[in-house]
């Protein structure tokens, strides 16, 4: 089986993925290749912020990889906290503190409408691209579920009546944000050769 590097510090997003691409490639994490860098992220598009990571792991250790930038844009919120999504509330918050400013902020709002997008950089002999993944849904006004992680508990994605977080990762692969963009990556990679 090929393997491929993914760019990210954040081992949710490695289980989701090692588990989504388990058929077809062995995910090396960071820690694989000796890398322990805080990769900075300062671009202002989910894009600009994807292909920075991956850059980082081609430029400084010469291995093809991609990289996951992704985030929840509230619609109340004009977007925010979109790329903002991981320090939302302040440095070295933790993703419950993200949740109370998300709700505190939404307090006697009627609009719960959010999204959350992944976009993917993947870098590949010589070459770049992205893959975008949408997934549309409300902010509940409540904390549910103890599965996955940062805004997954007050996420409920359109059509279903359980939050991200009350749903196991199987469940969330088969149509996540983040599975979405992963799936375009799929089959780009299956049709290229
Ligand atoms: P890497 O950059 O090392 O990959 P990160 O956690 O900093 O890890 P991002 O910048 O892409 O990753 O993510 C920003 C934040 O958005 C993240 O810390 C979570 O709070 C939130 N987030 C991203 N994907 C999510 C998901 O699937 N479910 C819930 N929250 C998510």
């Amino acid at each position: 089986m090929e393997s491929i590097v993914f760019a990210s510090n954040n081992s949710h997003k490695l289980d989701e993925v090692r588990e989504k691409l388990k058929s077809f490639f062995e995910i090396n994490s960071l820690k694989d290749i000796s890398c322990f860098d805080d990769i900075p992220e300062t671009a202002d598009t989910f894009e600009g912020n994807a292909e920075q990571k991956a850059n980082w792991v081609l430029e400084k250790y010469n291995y093809d990889c991609f990289a996951d930038d992704s985030g929840i844009e509230i619609e109340a919120l004009d977007g925010r906290p979109g790329v903002f999504s991981a320090r939302y509330a302040g440095e070295n918050c933790t993703y419950e503190d993200n949740n109370l400013k998300v709700m505190k902020e939404l307090e006697g709002e009627a609009n719960r409408n959010a999204k959350f997008v992944t976009v993917i950089c993947l870098k590949l002999n010589g070459k770049t691209k992205f893959f975008r993944g949408e997934v549309k849904g409300k902010i509940i006004s409540e904390f549910r579920g103890g599965e996955g992680f940062g805004y997954d508990p007050i996420f409920r994605p359109y059509g279903y009546d359980k939050t991200y977080a009350e749903m196991g990762i199987e469940e969330k692969n088969k149509f996540s944000h983040r599975a979405v963009a992963l799936s375009k990556m799929i089959s780009y990679l299956s049709n290229k050769n």
